[in-house]
């Protein structure tokens, strides 16, 4: 998915002229804007198999199995790791679809998301 642009006109469309008190009109300056952007985390246990974590790795986030396997065992050795920096929605919807899959599983795995 590709970022969205937001484009909107400031409001200082008039400058000071070389004086600073004659106002001349200038075009509207454009600042691209971007939405919040939210890091998803995993959390270590001492629980949850290895094998389950590389399957949630490349299964939800799309990382490939020597990669996942990397990641996860810094999951495991630093406590934490990110997996992972989404839009807030697809942030949320990583962090349920990883809490489900744990639950039905019934791993204490656990996944969160922090604001960047
Ligand atoms: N520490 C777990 C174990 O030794 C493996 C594990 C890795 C668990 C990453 C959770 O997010 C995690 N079986």
């Amino acid at each position: 998915m590709h970022t969205p642009l937001i484009i909107c006109a400031q409001d200082d469309d008039f400058d000071a002229g070389p004086d600073g008190d004659t106002a001349l009109a200038t075009k509207p300056k454009e600042k691209t804007q971007r939405p919040p952007m939210y890091k998803v985390m995993l959390l270590n246990d001492d629980y949850t198999p290895m094998e389950f974590v590389v399957h949630v790795l490349e299964r939800y986030f799309g990382i490939g199995h020597a990669g996942a396997i990397e990641l996860m065992l810094t999951v495991h050795k630093k406590g934490l790791a990110v997996v992972g920096v989404f839009s807030h929605e697809i942030a949320e919807t990583k962090v349920m679809q990883v809490m489900e899959a744990a639950r039905q599983n019934e791993h204490p795995l656990q996944c969160t998301m922090e604001k960047e």
